[in-house]
């Protein structure tokens, strides 16, 4: 048993050394009251390290999330659009915002309630799995969002 933790503790540190490049600021979730499936999910990258993809995202809140992208047509409708990947050049900031890029938590298990904190893991094509605490915004709070584009079908 204590062989087993020792190798634990090794793969842990392990990890977080090679996640050193890479920041994740001003996590932050719009709030989902009872009966919405999906939530939008922003944050502020910080890439000190070399070039890398954010790839997926994870959280214990959803089935699944999307990196989603926001296009607005010449007619002024706001339209998400998949992305596969997002490239975090060096020294990059990228900020994921109400209205721009964003995660789209899909198939929500729970109401999320402002004031509350949920684990999200983004993970990078070289640096590797990061995970960091989300807090959870009211609809008043943290910039407006062109809601027409999430009524498209996830
Ligand atoms: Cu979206």
């Amino acid at each position: 048993m204590k062989f087993i933790l020792v190798i634990m503790f090794a793969l842990m540190s392990c990890g977080q050394d090679t996640e050193k490049g890479i920041e994740i600021n001003n996590v932050w979730i719009r709030e989902a009251p009872p009966g919405a499936t999906v939530a939008a999910l922003y944050f502020d990258i910080n890439n000190n390290g070399g070039e890398d993809y954010i790839i997926s995202i994870n959280s214990p809140v959803s089935e699944s999330a999307e990196i989603h992208n926001t296009q607005i047509s010449p007619d002024g409708i706001g339209k998400m659009v998949k992305l596969d990947n997002v490239l975090v050049g060096p020294g990059e900031k990228l900020s994921f915002t109400p209205g721009g890029k964003h995660i789209m938590l899909i198939d929500l298990k729970k109401v999320l309630k402002p004031g509350e904190m949920h684990e999200v893991t983004v993970d990078f094509k070289n640096s590797g799995q990061k995970s960091v605490n989300a807090v959870v915004k009211g609809f008043s709070e943290g910039g407006s969002e062109d809601h027409s584009g999430h009524s498209m079908d996830h």
